[in-house]
């Protein structure tokens, strides 16, 4: 047996026009002009590979800082929009990434929605996110979470601006046609949790006795750099290297040991200096932000990215990637891969390591 493509094109003929354009009339229209298009032998996305650099970014970001308020924005957030995919708010087919900036002072109203978001913190410290009663103190590096339909607002009680990636399953929520989406009535949620309080509860190998199954997000909603960043160094003493990936770890939500959030897969890899990956290409398109040294990712058959630390790029769906540490360095990604995953979509080609 040998597989071929599905699908070989039909010839036009006048009858044929003719009753294609009689049935379009009622809304009928023949799956034999459209199928190749439709079932296409390998992904064929219209999401192209791309990079910004955090220096641009954090310009215009400042500049955005002069012409308005988070609280007039509701989020002063410039939206890194793929350059495939312009005016739809998207930096891969079904995920939403932006930068956020809160300025010293700002408080950046409180509101719930039912789209998931994660942010990743850039540049800045000490500002804080409140999730459902409970703030958690923002530093540069860490990971947090955003639950679906949970209310949150941000402030920057801190005398430096602090600036943050976004990254929301917005296109997704779109595409299912369910946004809900409320503001709350005073700027700030009441806070009825102290600092830590779900890191200690869920976050410390420990449970509360009687807690019983997990939900879908996890309820630790703040992953410290300066522990993801204590794990990655203690395994780079075992020697832990992926020829795909360096030292590749993902966010997990410690109930259920599934990734942290439902619709979005989190990632951290240590690429130590002077590595460089072999060529890998999974079918989770992939959003990257480099928090540690400097490097060059070829994406595809010509595409070159040289980041820094701060750099964000994104790699398509079935795009080859391949990274070179010039410095040791460590990348922060995202993805669609969980839902991927819960519909046994998921596929990767390590290329044979
Ligand atoms: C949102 O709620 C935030 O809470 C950021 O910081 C970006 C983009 C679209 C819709 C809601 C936030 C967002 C967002």
């Amino acid at each position: 047996m040998q597989a071929i493509p599905i699908a070989q094109s039909t010839v036009d003929t006048p009858e044929r026009q003719a009753f294609y354009d009689r049935i379009s009339r009622q809304n009928l229209t023949p799956l034999w002009l459209s199928l190749a298009d439709l079932v296409t032998p390998e992904p064929r996305s219209q999401c192209q590979p791309a990079s910004w650099h955090f220096s641009d970014i954090r310009s215009a970001m400042l500049e955005a800082g002069t012409l308005i308020t988070a609280k007039e924005a509701e989020r002063r957030v410039l939206v890194l929009e793929n350059p495939g995919l312009r005016g739809q708010s998207k930096i891969t087919t079904d995920l939403y990434a932006g930068v956020q900036l809160v300025l010293p002072g700002e408080v950046a109203p409180a509101h719930r929605h039912t789209q998931s978001a994660l942010r990743f913190v850039l540049e800045g410290a000490g500002a804080y996110t409140a999730v459902n009663g409970e703030r958690t103190i923002m530093n540069e590096g860490d990971f947090i979470i955003t639950p679906p339909w949970a209310w949150h607002d941000h402030g920057n009680p801190s005398d430096k601006p602090i600036f943050w990636l976004d990254g929301l399953d917005i296109p997704v929520v779109q595409f299912l046609d369910a946004s809900f989406a409320e503001h709350l009535d005073q700027d700030e949620q009441p806070i009825f949790r102290p600092v830590g309080d779900s890191d200690a509860r869920y976050g410390a190998n420990l449970l509360p006795l009687d807690h019983k199954s997990g939900g879908a997000s996890s309820p630790v909603f703040n992953y410290p750099y300066a522990r993801t960043r204590d794990a990655l160094e203690r395994l780079r003493r075992a020697n832990a290297w992926d020829p795909c990936h360096g030292l590749k770890m993902r966010y997990t939500n410690p109930i259920t040991g599934n990734h942290a959030m439902a619709t979005m897969g989190t990632f951290v890899q240590l690429l130590p200096k002077g590595f460089s990956t072999s060529s890998y290409r999974s079918t989770d398109a992939t959003v990257f932000a480099a928090i540690e040294g400097c490097g060059r990712t070829h994406i595809g058959d010509d595409f070159i990215v040289d980041w820094k630390k701060r750099d964000l790029f994104v790699v398509p769906s079935w795009q080859k990637v391949r990274h070179e540490a010039v410095e040791d360095s460590v990348l922060f990604s995202f993805s669609d891969r969980p839902i991927q995953e819960a519909l046994h979509l998921f596929r990767e080609d390590r290329g044979n390591v």
